[in-house]
């Protein structure tokens, strides 16, 4: 079985000053999506993009967009996130107390429903959502900031969430990593079963590369991986 990664591009980390211009890069380079962050200083101690930087986002381009809403009770946006038709939104399951009814809340709207673990989240907390979901995040670091350090225990947490997936027969659902996805880390990220790849600082947007090498040197290190 082949698994194809797909390679996202974390707008957070874009030049917004001059964000035309890394948008037409990053469509050159063939990105698969773009990872929009959106921070709350609540959920996080931290603000990042907007749905009004999301508008704009939209009028340039036609990439699909992973909407990662990184605050508390997420379900009070959902239907804002929606209307800008990215094809994900991924919430996180410490941000709510109703996990199903926001997940269910995303699928009513016609999106693709998501959810996102912090590094001390146990993967054991996903056996009862994962009718609701088609994809799950693992947060490689905790959520907030770009340019962290991996925490070495979620690329266990990446293979274990992988082994619940397989086991379960979930093989439709998509299984992200975001955080310090560096060059250095996303063999092993591959490895441990990952299918989206996250990149920010730490790759598609590293320094002393274009963003075009950036996205050639990432997609040949994720590859298509077959599995035995
Ligand atoms: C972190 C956020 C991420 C970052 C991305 C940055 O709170 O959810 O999506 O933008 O991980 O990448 P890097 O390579 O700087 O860690
Ligand atoms: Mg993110």
């Amino acid at each position: 079985m082949q698994r194809t990664v797909k390679i996202e591009a974390s707008l957070a980390c874009a030049n917004l000053k001059n964000l035309e211009r890394d948008i037409k890069q990053l469509e050159d380079a063939k990105i698969d999506y773009f990872h929009f962050d959106i921070m709350d200083g609540n959920f996080v101690p931290n603000f990042a993009l907007d749905f009004t930087i999301l508008g704009v986002v939209r009028e340039l381009s036609r990439t699909d967009v992973v909407c990662h809403m990184m605050i508390e009770e997420p379900e009070r946006y959902i239907e804002r996130a929606a209307a800008f038709g990215p094809e994900f939104i991924s919430i996180h399951l410490e941000a709510t107390r109703n996990v199903q009814r926001a997940l269910q809340q995303i699928r009513d709207a016609g999106v693709r429903p998501g959810i996102v673990l912090n590094p001390a989240t146990p993967v054991s907390a996903l056996q009862y959502i994962l009718d609701d979901i088609d994809l799950i995040t693992v947060m490689t670091v905790n959520p907030g900031f770009a340019g962290q350090v991996l925490i070495p225990a979620t690329l266990r947490k990446l293979a274990d969430v992988r082994k619940l997936i397989d086991a379960e027969g979930y093989t439709h659902i998509q299984l992200e990593a975001d955080g310090n996805v560096s060059f250095q880390n996303i063999p092993t990220m591959i490895q441990s079963g990952a299918t989206m790849l996250v990149g920010g600082t730490s790759s598609v947007f590293s320094r002393g590369y274009t963003i075009g090498e950036a996205v050639a040197k990432v997609r040949e290190l994720a590859g298509p991986r077959t599995v035995h």
